[in-house]
């Protein structure tokens, strides 16, 4: 098959099995041998790395600090990764993107959604996802797997209004972007979430366009 190189991303909350997603779309691509690069937000850059643990390890951030910082590492994720692969025909998949800054900034701490808009057409402009799976757990049964997994990073530590408010700014993403996002079931068994997006990644007839 040869195909344009695209931009697929993952997102969900906490525990929704964002890893086990991307062994399936791996798996996917190596069957069609096309070329690929898995990277991550925050992070996926060296320099982008370094405000990931900042991100995640400091103990407090003001929410304007840590969506300024979130999109001073993206702008370096994407200027110097994500784009220059695309542009070499190498396929990217990325675990977290920009729907994740509107989901945990603007709808978990509250930071007007426009400003955000503004950020991302200024840092990622054209360099947007061609497809995006979001991982729909509830955040209680995506709480639960991810203590059981490992310590709590600063984000984590979030109570369980928070994590509601992320799953909400999902939806409203998924709801103004139907094409884009798709949703999978991911409170199902690992097989099942496996099975769905799989048969996704194989039907999703945007890898047609030109
Ligand atoms: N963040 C942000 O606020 N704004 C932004 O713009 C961006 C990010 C880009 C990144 O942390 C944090 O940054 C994240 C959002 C924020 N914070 N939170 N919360 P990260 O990369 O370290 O963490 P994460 O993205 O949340 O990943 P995670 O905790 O590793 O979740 P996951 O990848 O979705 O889960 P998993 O490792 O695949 O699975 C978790 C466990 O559940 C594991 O033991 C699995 O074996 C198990 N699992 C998975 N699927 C199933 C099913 N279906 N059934 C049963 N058990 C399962």
């Amino acid at each position: 098959m040869t195909i344009k190189a695209r931009f697929i991303t993952l997102e969900g909350s906490e525990g929704a099995g964002k890893t086990t997603a991307l062994n399936t779309i791996k798996n996917q691509l190596e069957q069609w041998q096309v070329p690929y690069i898995v990277t991550r937000e925050p992070g996926g850059e060296p320099s982008a790395e370094l405000i990931r643990d900042i991100l995640l390890h400091t103990e407090h951030l003001e929410p304007l600090t840590e969506l300024l910082l979130m999109f001073a590492a993206r702008n370096e994720h994407v200027k110097k990764v994500i784009h220059p692969s695309l542009d070499q025909g190498t396929w990217v998949i990325s675990d977290r993107f920009v729907d994740a800054s509107f989901a945990y900034q603007g709808f978990g701490r509250g930071i007007d959604l426009d400003f955000i808009g503004q950020l991302d057409r200024l840092t990622v402009g054209d360099t947007q996802p061609d497809l995006t799976l979001w991982l729909d757990v509830d955040p209680d049964i995506g709480l639960k797997r991810a203590s059981d997994r490992s310590e709590k990073d600063r984000i984590e530590q979030e109570n369980d209004a928070f994590f509601k408010r992320i799953q909400s700014g999902y939806a409203h993403r998924q709801a103004a972007d139907p094409d884009r996002i798709k949703r999978i079931d991911a409170n199902l068994s690992v097989s099942a979430v496996q099975e769905q997006i799989a048969h996704l990644i194989e039907t999703y007839d945007y890898w047609m366009k030109p």
